[in-house]
């Protein structure tokens, strides 16, 4: 049997923490044989709340869940945590400044990101762990090659490295907002976990595109792939349908040619994908939780299991240059995900009109960046 995972959850006493703790323990993040053991780290004031949870998920009787810790206590919620799901932070009011809700977030990640690398598993000791699973993968090699074919030692070679990127790797997902900014933060003050194992979430509007098309050609939205969010998420963001696809009767055919309408795949859709969330607060009174929560399950499941063959999803990663975006900043690409590492897609064709929207969001987030360091 698998060793369990822990996995913290941040803010877990609120509405997308409630809705992701019973996604995990029932094994749509991490995978259907992985037991998980939850940390659950909420503010004092929201305790009793997070007590509640607790309960609930003792009375789920879930099978793959090992273990709930629920504290507000930083250092015991991060203590040897493998993934964390960074949900909780300081809510936008009305009336509230983006700057202000900068502020009010980079003084807690600013904390959270010292106990993150002073009680998780951090990846300098992971890298540790990792080295020590590997000496012992290939003693056990050898030991399959003395004995066994080379068909045997090939076989066990994945099962040892996918074990090693479950066991070591220390995947961390914040969902909280400005969640490019938030993001930073923790990469800038957790020095020791390196960039790579921090990204941000942008799948949700990642699938709000794919349903947007899905609507529009009414078809299932499991047959849409590759819609890409570029940049922040925020209302900067840009969505492009231009290198999606939709899989028919007749192949995989390209949503550009199946949706000649340009002006809906410039405008109507991209306004649409960037004001969805605002459209569901107008609705429910409330911002969106199942769809955030189920996204960040895609997240992380993409991100450890890896990517289907052919199929890329939208990930803030912490910039490398590629397309032309600045360094130093989270920004959404295009990326694939092999045994627990994520790549940037390359050499996808940027237009005129794609490459000023991309521009605007990188703006906004040197921006913020430079809002951020004024608090810190
Ligand atoms: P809620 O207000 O329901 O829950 C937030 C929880 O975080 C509360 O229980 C609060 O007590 C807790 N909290 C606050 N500060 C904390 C701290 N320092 N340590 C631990 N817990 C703390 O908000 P919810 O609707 O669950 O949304 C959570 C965050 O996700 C918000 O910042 C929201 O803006 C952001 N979102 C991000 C999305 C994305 O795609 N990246 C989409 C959904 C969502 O809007």
């Amino acid at each position: 049997p698998k060793k369990p995972v822990k996995v913290l959850v941040t803010g877990a006493a609120g509405q997308i923490g409630y809705a992701i703790v019973a996604m995990i323990a029932r094994g749509l993040m991490l995978g259907a044989d992985q037991p998980v053991v939850l940390h659950l780290l909420d503010l004092p004031v929201a305790a009793n709340a997070l007590n509640g949870v607790r309960m609930e998920l003792i009375d789920a009787a879930l099978p793959l869940l090992r273990g709930v810790v629920a504290t507000s206590d930083e250092a015991e919620a991060f203590k040897g945590v493998n993934v964390a799901i960074v949900i909780g932070g300081w809510p936008r009011r009305d009336g509230m400044e983006r700057k202000d809700l900068i502020s009010k977030n980079v003084t807690i990640y600013k904390s959270q990101a010292s106990a993150l690398q002073q009680h998780a598993a951090p990846n300098c000791k992971v890298n540790d762990d990792a080295s020590r699973i590997r000496k012992y993968t290939i003693s056990m090699l050898k030991h399959y090659c003395y004995y066994g074919t080379v068909k045997k030692k090939r076989a066990r070679t994945d099962i040892y490295s996918d074990f090693a990127v479950q066991v070591c790797t220390h995947e961390v997902l914040v969902v909280a907002n400005p969640a490019n900014t938030n993001a930073l933060v923790l990469k800038e003050f957790a020095p020791a976990i390196p960039a790579k194992n921090i990204t941000c979430l942008t799948r949700l509007d990642h699938n709000r595109a794919l349903g947007q098309v899905a609507e529009k050609l009414n078809v299932h939205v499991g047959d849409v792939k590759n819609a890409i969010i570029w940049g922040n998420h925020s209302s900067t963001q840009f969505p492009d349908a231009s290198h999606a696809t939709v899989s028919t009767d007749r192949g995989e055919r390209p949503v550009r040619e199946l949706i000649a309408d340009e002006i809906w795949l410039r405008e109507e859709f991209v306004t649409d994908v960037q004001q969805r969330g605002a459209a569901v607060i107008k609705a429910r009174k409330q911002s969106s939780s199942l769809s955030a929560a189920s996204a960040a399950c895609d997240h992380m499941r993409d991100w450890i299991l890896g990517t289907p063959k052919g199929t890329w999803v939208s990930m803030g990663v912490y910039s490398d240059g590629s397309y032309g975006v600045p360094e130093g900043v989270f920004f959404s690409f295009p990326v694939t995900c092999e045994k627990g590492e994520w790549s940037v897609v390359q050499g996808l064709e940027i237009d005129d009109f794609a490459r000023s929207k991309m521009e605007t969001s990188a703006t906004e987030l040197k921006e913020e960046k430079s809002i951020a360091y004024e608090f810190l």
